[in-house]
């Protein structure tokens, strides 16, 4: 059973969960002119905004900050990450248990799998763990899932993004958060091909509020789920603005000209 729609990720069946991994995956550089953000309590105080149905991060920032948000922002825990240091091949350990998420009060779970990767045997069956793990709690997976290694020439791809998608429906995914396959139309393929799974995408680097809400905006025309987005939203300097149009988006139906 896929336990999306009933837990408080989500908001008749869409969601836009606040991702704020990026102190470990990217470092501090991806807090360049918002300097203030490196300050964690900001990205939470960001995520009681009404749009934001889930805060996805790390476990050290859950046990720092979570304890005084928890009546407000409902708390996906990313069970795994890596450090852009890390030159090998694609891979992302565990960093966090699902019982340590389930103590701090997580409301689902969060985990990366790089299909494609010489690691992906390992990966997999560490996904396998924790799904079945967040299973006996009762919580939805989302599975960041994002092919990469020596075989993925072009991650994007229509055809490679459908297959990330698929995955996540085969390993048992709530949710899968792929980055955008450059297409409304390979989108929607990519949705097709994840069946019952939510396909939610990825922001990526920050654009302007136009280019990013006309491609939320062909996303959900698409059949997105929403968003699992950070930098264009925390890298802004006002992160309220873009939320507020987010949430006629991905909620209401606008348009971004509407919503602008
Ligand atoms: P963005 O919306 O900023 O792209 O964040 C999405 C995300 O999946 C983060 O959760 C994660 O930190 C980052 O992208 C990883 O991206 P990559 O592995 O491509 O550097």
């Amino acid at each position: 059973m896929k336990a999306f729609d009933e837990t408080p990720i989500s908001r008749n069946g869409k969601s836009l969960i606040l991702a704020h991994d990026h102190g470990l995956e990217h470092g501090p550089t991806a807090f360049e002119g918002v300097e203030d953000r490196l300050d964690p309590e900001t990205i939470f105080e960001m995520a009681t905004h009404d749009a934001v149905t889930a805060l996805a991060v790390q476990k050290g920032l859950a046990e720092t900050y979570y304890p005084s948000y928890e009546d407000d922002v409902a708390l996906l825990a990313k069970c795994n990450g890596t450090s852009s240091l890390w030159e090998g091949e694609p891979y992302s350990p565990r960093t966090w248990s699902v019982e340590s998420a389930v103590e701090i009060g997580a409301d689902a779970i969060g985990y990366t799998v790089y299909p494609g990767t010489n690691r992906e045997p390992e990966m997999i069956e560490e996904f396998r763990a924790v799904q079945e793990r967040a299973r006996d709690h009762g919580l939805p997976v989302a599975m960041w899932s994002y092919p990469r290694g020596q075989a993925i020439k072009e991650h994007r791809r229509p055809e490679v993004i459908a297959y990330a998608a698929r995955i996540g429906l085969e390993l048992g995914a709530d949710i899968a958060k792929v980055k955008y396959p450059r297409s409304p139309e390979a989108l929607s393929h990519a949705v097709d091909a994840a069946g019952d799974v939510r396909v939610v995408l990825s922001g990526g680097s920050k654009t302007s509020d136009y280019e990013f809400l006309s491609t939320v905006e062909a996303a959900m025309d698409a059949g997105a789920g929403g968003l699992a987005v950070g930098r264009n939203v925390w890298q802004r300097e006002n992160p309220e603005r873009i939320l507020d149009a987010l949430e006629q988006v991905i909620f209401e139906g606008a348009s971004a000209d509407g919503a602008l």
